[in-house]
């Protein structure tokens, strides 16, 4: 089974991705399992086969304890985790060729607190797996925020020590010129240096100076795909980039 987990900031697109990749992978005849991972969604855009709203209860969790939105997140996530052995016997018995995970919204919470990681670990088990992390086109559009999104991904793989691929999401907002461009910062750092020069002044342009000299160091020039999951294109092109990896071309921790 090759596993892919799906993250990106709230409303960079996570959900609707896991929907419109299920589609394309059954359209070519491959079987998918879907798992939703946030305890707090109300109606995800996919029928789940795996859901971690069958293990805690969200609503009740806020309620119980008397917590807010993140406070109960961050609980109902503590609680799935003695759960986790469950979830993966679900999946493993699904069968499937492909599964896919569709991770909570506050991202920030899933990725740094210890139950995130030790979830992805344990529902991949030993089997192959990486993560899409998703630029919402509505940030990566200006360079300081390709920039600011670029370094969350970067500390997102860190954290959960899987090969990543950067996906450019919603580019159906933005104009084939301007998709274009952040492409090409994706693949040539002095592109996005340029940019960054023109565009910013000051402390930040300082920031950004020596942030552009620790990438260019790390060498993590990495290809970003441009996927519309509303209008279904660039899915090919992903799926190419996930085959590569899940191939054993580019795991970058293991
Ligand atoms: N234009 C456009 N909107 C999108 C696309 N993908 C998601 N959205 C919209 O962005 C919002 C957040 O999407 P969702 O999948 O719920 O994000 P999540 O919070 O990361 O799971 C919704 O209103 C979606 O309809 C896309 O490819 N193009
Ligand atoms: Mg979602």
């Amino acid at each position: 089974m090759y596993f892919t987990f799906i993250v990106g900031t709230a409303g960079s697109g996570k959900s609707l991705l896991t929907s419109s990749l299920e589609k394309w992978l059954v359209g070519s005849d491959l079987s998918v399992a879907v798992v939703n991972l946030d305890p707090g969604v109300d109606s995800p855009p996919y029928t789940s086969d795996i859901d971690i709203r069958e293990y805690v209860d969200y609503g009740e969790v806020m309620r119980s304890f008397g917590l807010g939105p993140n406070g109960a997140l961050v609980a109902s996530l503590d609680m799935a985790v003695s759960s986790v052995n469950d979830m993966r016997d679900e999946i493993i018995d699904t069968d499937r060729d492909y599964v896919l995970v569709d991770c909570p919204g506050q991202m920030e919470l899933f990725a740094y607190r210890n139950s995130g990681p030790l979830m992805v670990s344990s529902l991949r088990g030993d089997d192959p797996a990486l993560s899409l992390y998703l630029l919402d086109s509505n940030i990566a559009r200006t360079p300081t925020g390709y920039l600011s999104s670029t370094l969350l991904g970067i500390s997102i793989s860190i954290r959960f020590g899987l090969p990543q691929l950067n996906v450019l999401s919603k580019p159906d907002i933005l104009t084939e010129k301007e998709v274009e461009e952040i492409v090409d910062w994706g693949s040539e750092l002095y592109l996005l240096e340029e940019s960054l020069e023109s565009s910013s002044e000051g402390l930040r342009r300082e920031y950004s100076r020596s942030i552009m000299e620790m990438l260019e160091s790390l060498d993590t020039a990495t290809a970003i795909v441009p996927v519309s999951a509303k209008e279904m294109t660039g899915i090919d092109v992903l799926y190419g980039e996930m085959q590569r990896i899940f191939a054993g071309g580019d795991n970058l921790y293991e």
